[in-house]
C-alpha cells in the first residue's frame, strides 16, 4: 500500500460560514472522515468522501467531503481514516472579517516614504525610505519629488499602472460593498468619518499625482532604482539613486481611469480633492488624445527593474474613457467609449496589462439609462457569458476553481481572485447568487483548499506561507513575515532558478515553493492583494 498523504484533507483554513456549504477536498482514495470540535474532541459529524475527479492541474484525485450539516459555531478540524488531519478552521457567522482587514492592512505595510511606527506596524516597524528625489531618465539635471505611495511588491519599485489596478480593486470593493468597510483598520489617519480604505488609497493616489508630467499630462511609467537591491535590504537602507522612467500610454490611461474613479468616490468626503483628481484625469486624457499611436513601454538602457511592458494600450484608453464618462456624464467621453469598444482587446480582463474589464464595469455601472442600449446589452451579455464559462470550468476542476492548467502563470493567485471578482460582478448585474458561491470556492482555494494544503496569505490560516520573496520580511529579523500579503502562487513556467531546480516535473498547481528565493512563485504584490480585498468584502456585508 502506498504511504498515506497526511496533508490530503484540505480546507479553507480560515473557515466557513454557519449557513453556507462546507466542503473539504480530499486528495487520494475514498475514505471516511470525521469532523472534530477542537475544544471538546467531540466528533460532530462523520461522512465519506465522494467520487474522485482526476484533476489535471493539480495531479490530485480530488474528492469532496461535504459537512455542510455542521452549523454550530466553533473551531474544528477533520480527521481521515488514513490518519490525515486537516488544518484547523472555524465555523462562524462572518468568518472573513479579520482576513479582509488583514488584506487591507497589508497596504499600510507596503507604504513608502514614511516611517512605519510600532503603534501600527508592531514588530514590522521600520524607518522612512526612498525619500530622495528621482532623476528623470535621460535628463540627469532634472530631479522630481516621488516620495510616498506603496512599494509594488517584494521589491521597492513603484509602478504607475500596477498601482492603478490595486486602487481600482479597492475603490470598486468600496463602491459595491460599502458596509464591509465600516470598521476601522485602524490607520494613523483614521478619523472616524472617512472610510479607512479611502485613506489608504489616498496614499497611492497622492504619489500618482507626482508621476504626472507637468505641462503634458502624460504619466511616467515607474520610479525605481536602476537594479533590484539585495534580498535582505530593508527599505530605509535601499539608498541607491532613484530614476523616473519615461511616460507611457499604458500608465497614462491607467492614471486617467483611476483618477476619474477617485474623483467620484472621494467627492462626498473631500470635494477639493475630488476636483483635483478629475482635473488630473482630464489632463491625462488630453495627452492620450494627442498621442494616438505610441509604442509600448520598454525598460530604458541601464534600468533592469520590473518592466510591466504592455504592447496594447487600447484597453487602458477604454477604461479611462469609461470612468471619465461615468464620473462626468460628458458626451465626448461617451463617444470615445463607443469608438474604443469596437476594438478587439479583451473586455473582461482585470490584469495589470489588460484593464479592459474595468472599462466594462465602469460602463455597466453607469446604468442602463445613461448608456447606449446595444453596447450596454452586449457588454452585460458578454460579462455573464464569461462568468458562465468560469462556472463551467469550476465544475470540472477538482479544487472547484476556474483555472485551467495553462492558467497557472506567474501571479496565478491574481487570476484566482480576478476570476472571483468577475463572478461577483456577474452576481451584481444579474442578481444570481450562484455566482457568489462559485467566487467563494476561489477564496477557499486561496486560503488552503488546494493541493498543497497551504494558505497563500501570510499570517492567516493554520498553515500559511512563511517565506515570501519580500525584502522587509527577509531583512527584518522577525520570524513571521509581514502579515496579510497574498503570495503569487504556482507558476508552471518555473521562471526563477530556485523553482527550476526544485519543481521540475510537478503538476501546474504544485509549481510553488514557500522559499524566499522563488520570486516567480512566492513574491507578493499590491495588485495580488487588492482583488482579494474585493472578494472578502463581498462576504462581509
Ligand atoms: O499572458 C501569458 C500567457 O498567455 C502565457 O500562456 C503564459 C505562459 O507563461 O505567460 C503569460 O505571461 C506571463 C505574464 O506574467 C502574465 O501576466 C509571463 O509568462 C510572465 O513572465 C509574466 O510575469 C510577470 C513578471 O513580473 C515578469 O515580467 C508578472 O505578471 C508580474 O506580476 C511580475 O511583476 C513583478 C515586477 O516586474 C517587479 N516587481 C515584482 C512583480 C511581481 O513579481
Ligand atoms: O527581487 C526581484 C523581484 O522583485 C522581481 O519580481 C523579479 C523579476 O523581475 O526579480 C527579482 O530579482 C531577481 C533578479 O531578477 C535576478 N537576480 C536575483 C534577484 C532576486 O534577488
Ligand atoms: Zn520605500
Amino acid at each position: 500500500m502506498s504511504k498515506p498523504n497526511l496533508r490530503s484533507i484540505t480546507v479553507n483554513q480560515i473557515g466557513y460560514s454557519t449557513e453556507g456549504a462546507k466542503i473539504a477536498i480530499v486528495n487520494g482514495e475514498g475514505q471516511g472522515f470525521r469532523v472534530i470540535r477542537e475544544e471538546t474532541g467531540e466528533v460532530v459529524y462523520a461522512g465519506k468522501s465522494g467520487a474522485a475527479v482526476l484533476d489535471k492541474p493539480s495531479g490530485a484525485k480530488a474528492r469532496a467531503a461535504d459537512f455542510s450539516e455542521v452549523r454550530t459555531a466553533g473551531r474544528y478540524y477533520i480527521e481521515g481514516d488514513d490518519g490525515s488531519i486537516s488544518a484547523s478552521f472555524v465555523i462562524a457567522d462572518k468568518p472573513y472579517q479579520e482576513l479582509q482587514q488583514g488584506l487591507l492592512k497589508a497596504f499600510y505595510y507596503f507604504r513608502c516614504g514614511v516611517e512605519l511606527t510600532g503603534e501600527y506596524a508592531g514588530p514590522w516597524a521600520h524607518g522612512a525610505c526612498h525619500t530622495a528625489e528621482g532623476i528623470v531618465h535621460g535628463q540627469p539635471e532634472k530631479r522630481l519629488d516621488g516620495c510616498g505611495g506603496w512599494h509594488d511588491a517584494g521589491d521597492y519599485g513603484k509602478y504607475s499602472g500596477p498601482g492603478a489596478k490595486a486602487i481600482a480593486d479597492l475603490l470598486l470593493a468600496y463602491e459595491l460593498y460599502p458596509a464591509a468597510f465600516e470598521a476601522a483598520v485602524p490607520l494613523p489617519e483614521s478619523d472616524g468619518r472617512t472610510p479607512d480604505v479611502l485613506l489608504e488609497c489616498k496614499v497611492e493616489l497622492d504619489w500618482l499625482f507626482k508621476m504626472q508630467e507637468a505641462g503634458t499630462g502624460g504619466v511616467y511609467h515607474k520610479l525605481t532604482t536602476l537594479n533590484f537591491p539585495g534580498l535582505d535590504v530593508m527599505p530605509e537602507n535601499d539608498t541607491a539613486e532613484l530614476y523616473i522612467s519615461p511616460v507611457s500610454a499604458a500608465a497614462t490611461g491607467d492614471f486617467a481611469g483611476v483618477m476619474a474613479m477617485a474623483a467620484r468616490v472621494y467627492e462626498p468626503y473631500d470635494q477639493a480633492y475630488a476636483r483635483q483628481c478629475l482635473a488630473a484625469a482630464q489632463a491625462a486624457w488630453t495627452w492620450l488624445e494627442q498621442h494616438p499611436g505610441v509604442p509600448g513601454f520598454t525598460n530604458p538602457p541601464g534600468i533592469t527593474t520590473g518592466e510591466y511592458g504592455d504592447g496594447n494600450d487600447q484597453d487602458e484608453r477604454f477604461w479611462a474613457a469609461a470612468e471619465l464618462y461615468r464620473t462626468t456624464g460628458m458626451e465626448v467621453y461617451h463617444e470615445a467609449v463607443q469608438a474604443l469598444a469596437k476594438l478587439p482587446f479583451p473586455k473582461y480582463s482585470l490584469g495589470w496589462a489588460d484593464m479592459g474589464g474595468y472599462g466594462t464595469l465602469a460602463y455597466l455601472l453607469s446604468g442602463k439609462s445613461a448608456t447606449q442600449t446595444a453596447l450596454y446589452a452586449s457588454l452585460k451579455q458578454g460579462l455573464l457569458a464569461e462568468a458562465d464559462r468560469l462556472v463551467q470550468q469550476c465544475r470540472e476542476d477538482g479544487y472547484r476553481i476556474s483555472l485551467l492548467e495553462e492558467d497557472y502563470i506567474w501571479g496565478s493567485n491574481m487570476l484566482v481572485m480576478n476570476n472571483a471578482m468577475l463572478l461577483l460582478a456577474a452576481e451584481h448585474f444579474s442578481g444570481n447568487t450562484a455566482y457568489a458561491g462559485c467566487a467563494l470556492d476561489h477564496l477557499h482555494y486561496l486560503m488552503g483548499r488546494n493541493v498543497l494544503d497551504i494558505s497563500y496569505v501570510t499570517g492567516f490560516g493554520d498553515r500559511p506561507v512563511m517565506h515570501p520573496h519580500h525584502r522587509p520580511s527577509v531583512g527584518d529579523g522577525v520570524a513571521d513575515p509581514v502579515p496579510g500579503m497574498v503570495s503569487g502562487g504556482p507558476d508552471r513556467g518555473l521562471h526563477d532558478e530556485y523553482a527550476a531546480r526544485h519543481l521540475q516535473g510537478k503538476p501546474a498547481a504544485q509549481c510553488f515553493a514557500d522559499h524566499d528565493l522563488s520570486y516567480s512563485t512566492n513574491e507578493v504584490t499590491i495588485y495580488w492583494n487588492s482583488p482579494a480585498v474585493f472578494v472578502t468584502a463581498r462576504f462581509n456585508v
